[in-house]
This record gives structure tokens, sequence and C-alpha cells, in this order.
């Protein structure tokens, strides 16, 4: 990378969110779609993993839903098989991913996002994507141990956008 691009990206804000592929996206089939959803707009994957979720886990995660009466559906689902978690980093990336994600209940989200194009559950929506970049710190903690977080040059992305700004 040239000294001008290394500048830049110091200065800017680059931020770290995670998505969680739900398992009816595993049992769909659609890990591969929804991972390169991601990689085409340009974001850079920096964890992934299979990973079994439990209990404790899912408390602290919808903390926000735990007296809500689907909090046992919504907890079942999420038990119900493995799911994809990752890390994705980029500009302003939590809003991005959202925006890719679509809103909650899949049949009312835009068409073009992932809920959107792919979803008709409310419980069931593919894909969960951090809200806010607090949100995200808390999650990344939560979901992933520090040495699956990876530290790498992704030049070519880097040009793709930042001369653009
Ligand atoms: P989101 O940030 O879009 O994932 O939405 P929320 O944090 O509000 O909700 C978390 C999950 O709870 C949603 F993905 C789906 C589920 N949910 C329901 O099943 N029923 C509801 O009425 C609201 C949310």
């Amino acid at each position: 990378m040239n000294q001008d691009l290394e500048k830049i990206r110091s200065s800017l804000h680059f931020e770290r969110t995670v998505v969680l592929v739900k398992p009816d996206g595993l049992q769909r089939g659609l890990i591969g779609e929804v991972i390169s959803r991601f990689e085409r707009k340009g974001l850079k994957l920096v964890a992934l993993k299979m990973m079994q979720v439990d209990d404790m886990l899912l408390e602290a995660h919808y903390s926000h839903h735990i007296d809500k009466p689907f909090f046992k559906s919504l907890s079942d689902f999420m038990k119900s098989s493995p799911l994809i978690a990752m890390v994705l980093e980029g500009l302003e990336a939590v809003e991005a991913i959202r925006l890719l994600c679509g809103t909650t209940k899949a049949r009312s989200a835009e068409a073009g996002s992932i809920r959107g194009d792919f979803g008709m559950g409310y419980t069931s929506n593919i894909v969960h994507s951090s809200d806010s970049v607090e949100s995200a710190k808390e999650e990344i903690v939560r979901f992933f141990d520090a040495d699956e977080l990876f530290e790498y040059d992704k030049t070519e992305y880097l040009n793709i956008y930042l001369p653009e700004l």
C-alpha cells in the first residue's frame, strides 16, 4: 500500500461488526449466498466459524427480548442447528451491513436485502447483524476469542474505494 493510502486509512473509522447466518440460513443452503453478498459489497472478512449456541449465550445476546413472549421460540430456533458467525470490517460497516440484511420481519423487508430476497419469517429471518458500534464490540467478545480474529492486508479492497471517498 502506498503511503498516501496508508495515511488516509489510518484517519478513517473502520468498523467491525458481527453477522450470524442463523439456523434457517444453514438449513436452506444460503451460507454461501450471504457471505458472497458481503464480499461483493467490499467488506473484509476478519473472522468466520460454525458454532452451536447455548442458553447462556442467547440470554446475553437477546437480553433485550428475554421477557418477551417469543423469547422461548427464538431461543429454541437459534439452538436448532449450528450457525455461522463472522466478523466483517469496513468503513461504516455496521450501517452498511444492516442495510444489506434488511428489516427484522423478513416478509416485509426491503426487496434486494437478504431478508427481503430470501425470507418470509419473523423469528427465522436468516441473518443477524449488530445494530450499533457499541453492540458490535460486545458481540465480538461474546462470539469470538481474540485469536479467532485476523489482521491482514487486503490492499485490493482498500484501493477500490478509499481514493473515491
Ligand atoms: P434485529 O436487530 O433486526 O435482528 O431485530 P431484534 O434485535 O429486534 O430482534 C432479534 C430477533 O428476535 C429477530 F431477529 C427476530 C426475533 N423477533 C421475533 O421473533 N419476534 C418479534 O416480535 C421481534 C423479534
